[in-house]
């Protein structure tokens, strides 16, 4: 696996996943391929700008002619997919990116990667796709899909598509369900970096609801790490859950928040609920730790606390996204 063609890599996951890939692995080459909307930023990646290992490219995975120049001249041994539109309370407003990109330019860089015979494509998806947990259970990789906001009924069909690739074309490709990721440089439009941020800001954090939702939360290193061992382990045609062990409902993650802070929970202020809210996530990850091995390492406090700590380190990059488009999004989304 030597080079390898990551789309959305100025995101949060796709950087982090970029970062950790050029440092641990000698001789690979990164190509980067982004758009750079409002969520992709080249600061996340600026320490390899001059780097030998890694080339960005500017442009949009629904761009069918640069897509398949880039996959015909790229010579990759694998792409991995992971842009898109990522914000489920902006499907809300506004669905129409979330289609274009997530479904049609998903199919566009997936069937130039047949077309040019790259040996492996690997699709990121998210475990929105099965839909919505009651109290007990847990979703498994058969679990079927029950998509409930346009963000995740995108990334359904994004997935129906990629499977279709490889039932009907025989063309090698994985798809990987992850739950809900933090860690640094996540856009803070995002539940824990919005929370973090405000409170930074003395300003009240929005729950929306009851504030009782529960997510499994899991440290974005442990799900590239994750990836990472899918695309070396994993076997074509098949779907592999990765999750974090770690249930949490909102309104608690929300009182550690301030407490690390050191903020009062005065500052939760309860919001109209997100229209169709899931009401529980929690992933089944048996599979991947039987069959691949990979367990996640972070335990929640400690991720909690040096995610913290990243962004009171990295204030100016937090405070330039706050200080522009965001502000009219933000005004929008929670009347401010
Ligand atoms: P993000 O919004 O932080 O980053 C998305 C990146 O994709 C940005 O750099 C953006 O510029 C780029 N992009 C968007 N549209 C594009 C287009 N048309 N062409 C090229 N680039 C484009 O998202 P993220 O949170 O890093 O998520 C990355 C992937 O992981 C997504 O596919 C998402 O569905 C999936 N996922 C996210 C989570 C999570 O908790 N954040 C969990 C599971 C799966
Ligand atoms: O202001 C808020 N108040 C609030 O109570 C925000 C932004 C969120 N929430 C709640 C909604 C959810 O129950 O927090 C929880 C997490 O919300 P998000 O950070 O928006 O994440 P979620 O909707 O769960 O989706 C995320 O995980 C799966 C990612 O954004 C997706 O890209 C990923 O696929």
């Amino acid at each position: 696996m030597k080079r390898i063609l990551v789309t959305g890599g100025c995101g949060f996951i796709g950087s982090n996943f970029v970062r950790m890939a050029l440092n641990k692995i000698k001789g690979i080459h990164i190509t980067n391929l982004d758009a750079l909307t409002y969520a992709g930023n080249l600061k996340n990646l600026i320490d390899f700008k001059d780097s030998a290992n890694y080339a960005f490219v500017k442009g949009d995975i629904r761009d069918g002619k640069l897509v398949s120049t880039l996959i015909k001249d790229g010579r990759f041994d694998l792409v991995v997919n992971f842009a898109a539109e990522s914000h489920v309370d902006r499907s809300i407003l506004d669905p129409s990116d979330f289609i274009s990109t997530n479904i049609a330019g998903t199919q566009t860089i997936l069937n130039a990667a047949m077309t040019f015979q790259v040996p492996l494509f690997m699709q990121v998806s998210t475990d929105e796709v099965y839909g919505s947990l009651g109290p007990d259970g847990y979703f498994t990789e058969i679990t079927p899909l029950a998509p409930n906001s346009p963000y995740s009924a995108s990334k359904a069909s994004a997935d129906m598509l990629v499977r279709a690739y490889f039932h009907t074309y025989n063309y090698p490709t994985i798809i990987t369900r992850c739950s809900n990721n933090y860690g640094p440089y996540q856009f803070p439009e995002k539940f824990i970096p919005l929370f973090v941020t405000n409170a930074l800001e003395n300003k009240p954090v929005p729950l929306y609801g009851d504030g009782k939702n529960v997510r499994d939360w899991i440290h974005v290193e442990d799900h590239c790490e994750a990836l990472w061992t899918v695309a070396e382990k994993g076997k074509p045609g098949e779907v592999y859950n990765i999750g974090g062990n770690c249930e949490r409902a909102n309104v608690d993650i929300a009182r550690e928040i301030l407490r690390l802070v050191g903020k009062p929970d005065s500052m939760i202020q309860f919001v109209k609920d997100r229209p169709g809210h899931d009401r529980r996530y929690a992933i089944d990850n048996a599979k991947i730790i039987k069959e691949l091995g990979c367990k996640p390492k972070w335990n929640f406090t400690d991720g909690l606390k040096s995610t913290i700590e990243w962004y009171k380190k990295n204030t100016a990059w937090w405070q330039e996204i706050k200080s522009g488009e965001y502000k009219n999004y933000y005004a929008k989304q929670y009347g401010k």
